[in-house]
């Protein structure tokens, strides 16, 4: 496998780094109230998901995580110090951290509101010392923590910037490939998600290493087409390109999830979930959509994908939660759902002044 990596030069001689803000609704907190470091914090707490968005590494310690319910939480962690969501201050933040991070590319590709790719290929210098460059740089200037992946492609260098977290760098070489990544338990293969992982956990399949005894038709079976990507992915082959704003299509939030759910108003409190974060996302990019679309796929593996064109761009929470209430409640539900994603297409930039910076 590894000279079909070899050969393909384009593949490896790319410089890509993946970057993603430690513990961030979290950190920012603490740095507006530094007499919380060193305390166990979370932040959520809105009334309408009653789950925690996330929680500084402190309180991981705890066994704490992203979209754990409060209660829970507060069991886990008696003395957990819950801080309400202050959206507005977390993209004020990330919008500091995106400059600094526009200073050394313009090939971005923002996914989240504490996350972006940036293709570095052109710059002269090393992908180790941009990133030296960039923690730096978003210590100094945010009070942010900050950790970097460096590799030739998109899979690898997500895999890792979670490599040292919190506040780690680490690159991943091709001459690395496939047996760093051996080692490594099946849940770190972004994508894969909770119920993929449990499925190959079933048959035995835990690490990676594991991943790799099997042929693409075996993956194939297993997971579909998602088990066809992985098989390249883990191999060091993933030619995705870093999509910047203004060449993107349609953007959405997409995520399997930790247990089938069954009743609607479950489904509706995720979609809630996903709507704000799908604006946070949005606004953040600067972009307006004019069609939302909903996809569910059942615990039988059966895909609905349904969407609804407005007349009108949108973006804040309000209105993507709207139109995707109002594609659920066209969508009967028979079986339980293992995977929610809504999406919006149709995108316009929404201010023209941002274009020249993604
Ligand atoms: P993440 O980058 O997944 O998490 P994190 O930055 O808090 O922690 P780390 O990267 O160090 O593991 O998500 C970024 C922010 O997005 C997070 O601070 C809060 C928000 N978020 C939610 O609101 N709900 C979620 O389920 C997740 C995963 C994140
Ligand atoms: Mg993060």
């Amino acid at each position: 496998m590894k000279s079909s990596v070899n050969t393909n030069n384009n593949l490896i001689n790319r410089s890509i780094l993946h970057v993603d803000l430690d513990a961030f609704y979290a950190s920012v907190e603490e740095k507006y109230h530094p007499e919380y470091i060193g305390k166990p914090v979370a932040v959520g707490g809105k009334s309408k998901h009653g789950i925690i968005s996330t929680c500084n590494y402190e309180a991981r310690k705890y066994g704490l995580h992203s979209a754990m319910p409060i209660f829970q939480a507060t069991k886990l962690c008696p003395n957990l110090i819950l801080i309400p969501v202050d959206m507005d201050l977390y993209i004020k933040e990330s919008r500091k951290v995106f400059d600094i991070l526009k200073s050394y590319t313009r090939h971005i590709e923002p996914v989240s509101v504490d996350e972006a790719y940036l293709d570095i290929t052109k710059r002269p210098e090393s992908g180790l010392f941009i990133a030296n460059c960039i923690q730096e740089e978003v210590e100094d200037i945010c009070s942010l923590s900050i950790s970097v992946g460096i590799s030739y492609n998109k899979f690898l260098a997500k895999l890792a910037s979670d490599w040292k977290k919190p506040h780690g760098i680490f690159e991943i070489k091709p001459s690395d490939i496939p047996n760093i990544l051996k080692p490594l338990q099946i849940n770190k293969i972004h994508g894969l998600g909770k119920k993929g992982a449990s499925k190959l956990n079933s048959f035995g399949i835990k690490t990676i290493g594991d991943v790799l005894k099997l042929n693409k038709n075996e993956l194939f079976s297993l997971l579909g087409k998602q088990g066809t990507d992985i098989y390249d992915y883990i191999r060091g082959i993933d030619s995705r390109d870093v999509i910047t704003s203004s060449e993107r299509k349609s953007i959405g939030i997409e995520r399997t999830l930790q247990q089938s759910i069954v009743s609607r108003n479950d489904v509706c409190k995720l979609i809630e979930n996903y709507s704000d974060r799908l604006s946070v996302t949005m606004n953040e990019k600067n972009l307006r959509g004019k069609t939302v679309q909903l996809k569910l796929k059942t615990s039988s593996f059966k895909t609905i994908t349904r969407s609804h064109s407005l007349d009108h761009y949108i973006s804040t929470y309000n209105e993507i939660n709207e139109t995707a209430q109002f594609i659920f409640k066209s969508i009967e539900l028979n079986e339980p759902i293992r995977l929610l994603g809504i999406s919006c297409s149709n995108l316009i930039k929404s201010d023209l002044k941002q274009l020249d910076f993604l």
